[in-house]
């Protein structure tokens, strides 16, 4: 095994690739940027312009050509993710993939057929949140079975505004994605089916974008996770879980950090966008998936995970467009992602 830090190549310098190199950088123990891949030649200078050495490439396969990689972070956004995928798997590098892996099942399927064709799986998908601190404890909880069964979750999202291009189907497939992660993650069990409900729309989001939503999923055994879906919201970034057992309930996600009295007000700080709200998340995301790296393995949601989840945002989008509550359907899955435990 290499001592060498592991030379690693960002994709895409937006938002995402931009707070990925900062990371592996400034905080990520042994992994250096190697390579940034991005076709916009402005964005490229700027993500590299603190950064000697590291070449700026505008397509993945020159990089994994020339810049002796060890593994890519993908964090372009979904629908290019299939195009870098599969010459990543077929050079053997590690791969983080930014959610979602691919914006539909049956591409999916394809990256899926593609990263059975090598040794193991390699492709680690992006789901910060399974790295939160209280949502990691929050599943402690739930195992440990100490408050009796789960019941119900109820999920707030909330963005402050929406970027250009944000389309109704995005509150699924964008943003909602992570809860359809992590709620069969906290539950231990598939999503089943998916309901979408309508509330009075918020006038202060973009023409034609119909939000905020309430996105209702059930689990195998019925757990009901309730999640509102507010994305111009205005105030700041909040993402909330609460969990209902038998014996009591259990909050995640309230505003923490200094709290300040003056002028007959306590006010504390909020969170304005996810960088910051899941900044350590985001951190030991990266470490781990670094050393795990290392073993030859990923430590994380897997491409078959991702496949769960666009499943289960194919329905949703199918709901949200239908008001039907809509069936869940996957594939078997290959014994080839069993060695993953
Ligand atoms: C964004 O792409 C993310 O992944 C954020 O975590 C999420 O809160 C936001 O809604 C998405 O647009």
């Amino acid at each position: 095994m290499t001592t060498e830090p592991l030379r690693i190549a960002v994709v895409g310098a937006g938002i995402m690739g931009a707070d990925h190199i900062a990371r592996l950088t400034d905080r990520t123990m042994g992994a250096e940027v190697a390579a940034v891949v991005e076709p916009d030649a402005g964005r490229a200078a700027a993500a590299v312009a603190h950064l000697p050495g590291v070449s700026t490439r505008t397509r993945i396969e020159d990089a994994l050509e020339h810049d002796d990689l060890d593994a890519v972070i993908i964090a372009t956004p979904g629908p290019f993710h299939e195009s870098v995928l599969l010459p990543a798997l077929e050079a053997g590098v590690g791969i983080l993939c930014e959610k979602p892996l691919t914006p539909d099942s049956e591409s999916s399927l394809r990256v899926l057929q593609a990263e059975q064709k090598t040794d193991r799986p390699r492709i680690q998908v992006g789901f910060m949140r399974r790295f939160d601190e209280e949502y990691t404890q929050l599943k402690a909880l739930i195992d440990s079975g100490e408050a009796g069964q789960l019941l119900a979750l109820h999920c707030a999202h909330r963005n402050p505004s929406t970027p250009p291009g944000y389309t109704e189907s995005m509150l699924i497939t964008d943003s909602v994605v992570h809860e359809i992660d992590v709620v069969p993650w906290l539950v231990g069990e598939p999503i089943a089916a998916v309901e979408v409900r309508k509330p009075r729309r918020n006038s202060l989001a973009p023409e034609g974008l119909r939000e905020p939503q309430l996105v209702l999923l059930e689990t195998e055994s019925g757990v009901l996770a309730d999640v509102e879906i507010s994305v111009n919201i205005q105030f700041g970034y909040q993402v909330t879980t609460d969990a209902v057992y038998e014996r009591g309930v259990a909050e995640t996600g309230r505003t923490g950090g200094l709290a300040r009295y003056a002028d007959g007000r306590l006010t504390r700080a909020e969170h304005l966008t996810y960088t910051t709200r899941f900044a350590r998340a985001y951190d030991t995301e990266v470490q781990r998936w670094v050393n795990a790296i290392r073993r030859g393995t990923i430590d994380g949601p897997s491409a078959w995970d991702g496949y769960l989840a666009t499943c289960v945002s194919e329905a949703g989008v199918e709901a949200q467009a239908t008001g039907r509550r809509v069936e869940v359907a996957y594939a078997a899955k290959p014994a080839f992602y069993d060695q993953l435990g």
